[in-house]
């Protein structure tokens, strides 16, 4: 006699939830599909909790609209991140054939969460502004909002003082790219430690921090857009209080205490490696800022086995980088050391970790080893 097993309940509706249940009658095909950001096209986050399963007892996903997604050959090799309790996340085997996803768990637990990349929870980015307003020696010296009126502080390690470096690292433009708030805990994490290398550091430098650049699409379980359905990264040029604030409000602080390396922190959905992108195709580049993004990539590379420079996006022809972006307008305007960071949604295959792949602990490891790579760097930035 077949018992019917009872319904799974499926939600998305918390902070950073993105999924639409289409069928959930048999549990061992529960039909879903990704929702779009709120005003734009694109999508590819996804994260949801499944209640009620049946410990002991097959259930299989579906997420039926992959195929369409923002960046569709991402899927390939890719594995579901998952995880029952919320803090510890895995990796589940996952195919993709083109259009759909798909995935299966044993249920341990009655209850169990999958997403796109281990999120950022909201409530862990309140308890990291609180952290940070708490660090000896760290100030927030402005704080800009959203389109929809959240908070983004401005942090500054260091009293603003004449004569040291500026460093500014910012994090999630795009708001599906969750690893970035891990690297930035890393920051965070590296100041509260007061290791001497970090001492050094804010001997001759201060920190710039923004630690989500984009707190709506974060919210709202978008990959890519603010509420208005821009790319912040995209806007770099002609930011506005009533469609970008969030880019305007960094710009003119930028403007106010200026920039002597910039890091912009996000994830790439494709390639399965640690890289930077930087300035090569500027009008304004120069062999100084070759010779700097030369040092800080092999520093890196020394630094850490999470880094890597054979995998990357293809380098800018001279004169033709976008001007649009973060990483190239900002090295444009000051004249600096200006990287994109790019952290993976797959695992980083120099040195695979097959039970969580790229996860949150190793961006936030990564940001340690970044910052005592910037140390180094700090007495040749100008
Ligand atoms: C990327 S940055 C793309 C940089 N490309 C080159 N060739 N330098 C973006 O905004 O599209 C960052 C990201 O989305 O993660
Ligand atoms: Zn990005």
């Amino acid at each position: 006699m077949h018992v019917n097993a009872p319904l799974v309940d499926i939600s998305a509706d918390f902070d950073t939830g993105n999924i639409q249940l289409l069928d959930g009658s048999d549990p061992s095909n529960i039909r879903l599909a990704i929702l779009p950001d709120s005003c734009s096209a694109h999508f590819q986050w996804f994260h949801f909790r499944a209640e009620g399963l049946e410990v002991g007892r097959r259930h299989g996903f579906v997420i039926t609209n992959a195929g369409q997604s923002s960046y569709p050959s991402a899927w390939q090799g890719y594995n579901t991140a998952a995880s029952y309790d919320g803090v510890q996340w895995f990796r589940v085997p996952t195919e993709y054939d083109g259009q759909a996803l798909r995935f299966n768990v044993t249920a341990e637990a009655s209850g169990i969460s999958f997403a796109y990349f281990e999120p950022y929870r909201e409530a862990r980015h309140f308890a990291l502004i609180e952290r940070a307003r708490n660090l000896p020696g760290v100030q927030e010296i402005a704080c800009g909002k959203s389109l929809q009126g959240r908070d983004i502080p401005l942090f500054r390690a260091g009293e603003g003082t004449a004569g040291k470096r500026k460093v500014w690292l910012i994090a999630q433009q795009h708001p599906g790219e969750h690893m970035a708030e891990w690297f930035m805990e890393g920051v965070i994490e590296a100041l509260e430690q007061h290791q001497p290398w970090m001492e050094a550091l804010l001997q001759q430098a201060e920190l710039y921090l923004v630690l989500n650049m984009n707190p709506d699409g974060a919210f709202h379980g978008h990959l890519r857009t603010n509420a208005a359905g821009k790319d912040l990264n995209r806007a770099w040029q002609d930011s506005t209080p009533a469609q970008t604030p969030e880019v305007h409000f960094v710009r003119d602080h930028m403007a106010l205490h200026g920039v002597d390396l910039f890091i912009d922190a996000h994830g790439d959905e494709e390639i399965p490696h640690v890289f930077t992108a930087a300035c090569e195709g500027n009008p304004g580049y120069t062999p100084r800022l070759a010779a700097l993004e030369t040092a800080f990539r092999d520093a890196l590379c020394q630094q850490t086995p999470d880094f890597q420079q054979v995998h990357g996006y293809t380098r800018d022809a001279p004169g033709q980088a976008n001007m649009r972006l973060a990483c190239n307008a900002v090295g444009q305007r000051f004249d600096c050391l200006a990287m994109t960071l790019e952290m993976p949604f797959k695992d980083h295959l120099d040195a695979p970790e097959p039970r969580a792949e790229w996860s949150g602990a190793r961006s936030a490891r990564l940001a340690q080893d970044l910052l005592k790579v910037v140390a180094g760097l700090v007495p040749r930035l100008r």
